[in-house]
């Protein structure tokens, strides 16, 4: 059987693009790279690795870091650091962007990552991942901008994440459909599994933590309400799937369709995600598989954001039942 591997396939998208320079497969190379390092970190934590648990330290979202977070956040600010690929480099880890001026350029892309999302589950087994995305940058020596590096997310140039489940994926799209590769960790080569994912235009799953009850607003109530309620031809009630790992809970609503959801609410009304590292890239994903991705009012891609750690709430999934979601927030807000 006729296997791709990431590498052959990204050189294959390379020589399609216009103009293409090498650079952007330079950079996703070295994200493959890192990735496969992370996994190997991930499924080894607990094998004697004193890699597991917390590091006593709490990151600028004032969540606790797991040491998998930290080594995975080092792993790939020190890989795609040096590639040369890279002006700034932007992480839900740090405070402010990472600059990079020194060494072999060009240096063309801002380089955003949520190194290691879901870590709170990194000690029970469930699945992780790495969201990252690609922008151009100004070329040249000088510091970047915060005009530059705090782009609409219609402006990426690619997003992808890396999912170490049961298996480890890499899921990516430049905006030219969205294409996973599964790791064969015998021969570390990510091989091409799901070639031009199409998310369904309409599901029968929604995803959110109801634990949040309390807090959300009565149109966020309406519409839980309208998933639960009885209606064959919109094939309700929905069932519910929530892992809490953002990476897991997205690759489960891009194969089967459905929405995910992390609203805003009384305590929290931008939500808990953030813009740069999560809503963004996985929006651009969403979209280029058909589906749609919305802050509940407005399409997350359009979206400037106005500090790295900007959070938004998100609706994510297909694209039917985003609309619906849109819908019954306007009808009862
Ligand atoms: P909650 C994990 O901490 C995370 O950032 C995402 O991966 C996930 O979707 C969300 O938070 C879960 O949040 O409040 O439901 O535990």
């Amino acid at each position: 059987m006729e296997r791709t591997t990431l590498v052959q396939f990204i050189r294959v998208q390379e020589k399609k693009a216009d103009g293409a320079t090498g650079e952007f497969t330079r950079l996703m190379n070295e994200i493959l790279v890192a990735g496969k390092i992370i996994s190997l970190a991930v499924n080894k934590a607990g094998i004697g690795e004193d890699i597991l648990g917390l590091t006593g330290e709490v990151n600028v979202q004032g969540e606790e870091v797991q040491k998998l977070d930290e080594y995975a956040n080092n792993t790939l600010l020190k890989i795609i650091g040096q590639s040369g690929c890279v002006s700034a480099i932007i992480s839900e880890e740090c405070d402010e962007a990472i600059q990079f001026k020194s060494g072999p350029g060009p240096r063309k892309y801002i380089f955003a990552m949520d190194p290691l999302d879901g870590s709170s589950n990194i000690d029970v087994n469930v699945s992780i991942g790495t969201i990252f995305s690609i922008y151009r940058g100004p070329e040249g020596s000088d510091d970047v901008e915060d005009d530059a590096i705090l782009q609409a997310g219609m402006n990426q140039v690619a997003a992808g994440y890396i999912i170490y489940g049961s298996s480890t994926m890499f899921v990516y799209t430049t905006g030219q459909g969205v294409h996973g590769f599964t790791l064969d960790p015998e021969l570390g080569e990510f091989f091409l599994s799901h070639p031009d994912i199409k998310i369904p235009d309409k599901g029968k799953q929604y995803s959110t933590n109801e634990g949040n009850q309390v807090k959300w607003l009565p149109e966020q109530k309406a519409l839980i309400k309208y998933f639960k309620e009885t209606d064959p031809e919109t094939e309700r009630p929905y069932s519910l799937r929530y892992i809490g790992s953002l990476v897991a809970d997205f690759h489960r609503t891009l194969l089967k369709g459905g929405l995910f959801m992390y609203p805003g609410d009384q305590s929290n009304p931008e939500g808990k995600l953030r813009y740069a590292f999560e809503a963004a890239p996985l929006s651009f994903i969403v979209e280029t598989a058909g589906g749609l991705g919305s802050t509940g009012k407005e399409r997350i891609l359009d979206i400037r954001p106005t500090h790295i750690h900007q959070r938004v709430p998100l609706f994510i999934g297909s694209r039917e039942d985003v609309l619906t979601a849109e819908k019954i927030l306007r009808e009862n807000s």
